[in-house]
């Protein structure tokens, strides 16, 4: 197919950074330009990487393991800030608790605040982006779009919060700072208990006392479980049209291969390694590029 008569997702582009089209600009000059207090916990992470998952676990752990209420969405209490701007976030009572999709550099950064930040590898992330995209239909007029037509424009970067490998590199370099903690989405997957109790000791009080009570980090990954936080989506997503795949869709790790091509996975294989150099991020996921390199093989 012709790169024009390719569909492409909509998007705002707000001095030079791509949105998606309904997010209001404003509220991203005001989030962007946010003073972060010490006490603040950020969830950061590209889109579709277990932000969400996350999200959840830190305000379990800042709240004694209690659900949240019912008829509540976690936005309310965790919200996004390039969403909701300063106003959304300073209007929190208590500890603030903040959602961001934005890269380190234009992140807002205060060098006691602690910033959990969720890497995924990038096969499934364009995947669940893929799905997020044509769900959306208000936000990317994208209800139609294939998913080789998004992947052209995930392996340009040309897509909502920028590009993948940019992000994961500028959060990488961030990693051993003291007040950073680099999780990523295959770790929860493999060892959730662990991924609990490193956030409650990074975030402090009351996440750390939390994680002390076996009551309440069995309740805690119960709560977070992918069965659980599939019901009620309400919770976390507003409604997707009949026919397009929940908010919690698969929640797995390898989905890749239901959409991928063998040349796109060796396309984006080759991507990441002239990104990264073969180095750095490159060896967060040794499994999953061996499952690609025997994919692609003899692909072009
Ligand atoms: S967003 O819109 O950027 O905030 O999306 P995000 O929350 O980062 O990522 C959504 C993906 O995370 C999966 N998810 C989970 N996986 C396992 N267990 C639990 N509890 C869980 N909660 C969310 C969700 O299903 C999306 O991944 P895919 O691959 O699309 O299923």
């Amino acid at each position: 197919m012709s790169t024009s008569a390719r569909r492409r997702p909509r998007y705002v582009v707000h001095d030079g950074f791509r949105m998606p089209m309904g997010f209001p600009v404003h509220g991203f000059a005001s989030g962007l330009a946010y003073r972060p207090l010490a006490t603040d916990v950020f969830v950061a992470s590209y889109p579709k990487c277990g932000t969400t998952w996350m999200q959840y676990i830190v305000y379990l752990l800042m709240n004694g393991a209690r659900p949240l209420p019912p008829g509540r969405k976690l936005e309310e209490f965790f919200p996004h800030l390039e969403e909701v701007g300063t106003e959304g976030v300073t209007a929190l009572a208590g500890r603030r608790l903040i959602k961001t999709h934005l890269p380190f550099e234009m992140t807002p950064f205060h060098g006691e605040a602690r910033y959990v930040y969720v890497a995924r590898n990038p096969f499934d992330c364009a995947v669940s982006f893929y799905h997020h995209t044509r769900g959306f239909v208000h936000h990317y007029d994208f209800a139609d779009g294939t998913f080789d037509d998004f992947f052209e424009c995930f392996i340009l970067g040309e897509v909502d919060f920028g590009d993948y490998f940019d992000h994961l590199a500028s959060w990488y370099a961030q990693r051993r700072a003291p007040n950073v903690l680099f999780v990523t989405y295959e770790r929860m997957q493999e060892d959730i208990e662990g991924v609990i109790a490193e956030v409650a000791e990074f975030v402090g009080e009351p996440a750390s006392s939390a994680a002390r009570d076996p009551s309440m980090v069995a309740a805690i990954r119960e709560e977070v479980s992918f069965g659980r936080m599939s019901r009620d989506q309400r919770r976390w997503s507003s409604a997707r049209p009949a026919g397009m795949p929940e908010f919690v869709r698969k929640g797995i790790v390898g989905d890749w291969r239901a959409a991928f091509s063998p040349q796109q996975a060796r396309r984006l294989r080759d991507e990441f390694v002239r990104r990264t150099g073969g180095t750095g991020p490159y060896r967060l996921w040794p499994e999953i590029l061996a499952d690609v390199d025997a994919y692609a093989v003899g692909a072009g």
